[in-house]
């Protein structure tokens, strides 16, 4: 039996690849080996607010980009959260089992509240035991994320281990995979913060969808440290990250590229940076755009993972659901 993976992204903004460094190339990598589930969690998205249509094209978006990069609908179960009840019903359970103290630690959460000041509301706040809830729901045994994800992760085995504390063997405890290179890509003009799918300037990032004259163009105006030379260094985050973005997407080594740039210019490291990007995202555009005019196609992955996941999430919520001494549905016994 294959080890069960669970991954998933936020409908919100423009998937970049930030995100795909991060996470989509890693499950492409390793969806032979595992039993995959995908998600693209809508619940998760309206912790922000979201314009309604929006969000519904940008789901199908996101399925269209998945498959894209090259996830496999046969091999893997793709889905929409909020076609599987047992997500919500889960997290209200593990709500009586968080602290709020431990939510009150959630960077995620610190940062959202901060840039969201006006709507700081409720499920932004339990947002990170949905998340548990989504994982421990099918029994995970690996989670690739990126490095921004760690705490989330944490508090989900937190959460999972004090439940099995009073009721053994309930959830399985799920392991982080996190690259070493490429777990936080930073932003393209502030190279101190990640890179963010929902940023409001998309000059920050690079969406997988972006054409290749602005691709170009983002690459050209991308901030650089100071001093000439294109090698890995602490104090110079900009062109560190740039390195490491060349890294990820070619294959060579972080050592193999200070060698191929040394005594290299950076306008001349950039053109080829850009060069490598629009390479990349070429097929993954030429796919996309054939499928994202199959809405018939993707509404019959979505059906057909909905039917799957609900299946295997039903099972483990009908577990907890005895657990806390909720009684089954149907014929009432007294
Ligand atoms: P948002 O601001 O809308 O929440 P986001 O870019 O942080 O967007 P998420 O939906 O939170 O995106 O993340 C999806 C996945 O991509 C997660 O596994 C996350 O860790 C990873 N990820 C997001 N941004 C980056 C990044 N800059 N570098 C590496 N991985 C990233
Ligand atoms: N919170 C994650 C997205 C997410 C997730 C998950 C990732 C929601 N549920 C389950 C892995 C497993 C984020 O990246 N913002």
């Amino acid at each position: 039996m294959k080890k069960i993976l669970l991954s998933a992204i936020a409908p919100t903004g423009s998937l970049t690849i930030g995100n795909y460094i991060g996470a989509l190339k890693n499950w492409k990598d390793m969806q032979g080996q595992y039993d995959c589930l995908f998600m693209v969690v809508d619940m998760h998205a309206i912790t922000v607010f979201q314009e309604p249509s929006s969000l519904r094209s940008r789901c199908f978006s996101f399925v269209a980009q998945y498959l894209a990069c090259g996830i496999e609908p046969k091999q893997n179960t793709i889905f929409i959260q909020s076609h599987i009840p047992a997500h919500a019903e889960l997290a209200w359970i593990l709500n009586c089992w968080t602290n709020i103290g431990e939510l009150n630690r959630m960077t995620q959460f610190k940062n959202k509240a901060k840039k969201h000041s006006s709507n700081i509301n409720a499920g932004l706040y339990v947002y990170p035991v949905l998340m548990a809830s989504d994982i421990l729901l099918y029994q995970t045994d690996v989670v690739p994320i990126g490095d921004d994800q760690k705490q989330h992760l944490e508090l989900t085995r937190d959460i999972a281990v004090r439940f099995n504390n009073l009721h053994k063997g309930v959830f399985h405890i799920p392991e982080p995979y996190i690259s070493k290179t490429g777990a936080r890509i930073m932003s393209l003009l502030d190279p101190k913060r990640k890179m963010d799918k929902s940023d409001s300037n998309p000059n920050n990032y690079i969406a997988l969808l972006d054409e290749p004259s602005v691709v170009m163009k983002k690459i050209k105006q991308a901030i650089t440290d100071s001093g000439t030379e294109i090698k890995l260094d602490k104090t110079k985050p900009a062109i560190s990250n740039l390195l490491t973005i060349y890294s990820c997407l070619s294959g060579m080594t972080l050592s193999e590229l200070e060698e191929k740039f040394k005594n290299k210019n950076y306008a001349l490291f950039k053109k080829e940076l850009a060069e490598l990007l629009i390479d990349r995202l070429k097929p993954i555009q030429g796919r996309y755009k054939k499928l994202i005019d199959d809405k018939n196609y993707i509404s019959a992955i979505l059906e057909e993972g909905a039917k799957k996941a609900n299946e295997r999430a039903n099972k483990t919520l009908r577990i907890v659901q005895k657990k806390v001494g909720f009684i089954a549905r149907g014929k009432v016994e007294g």
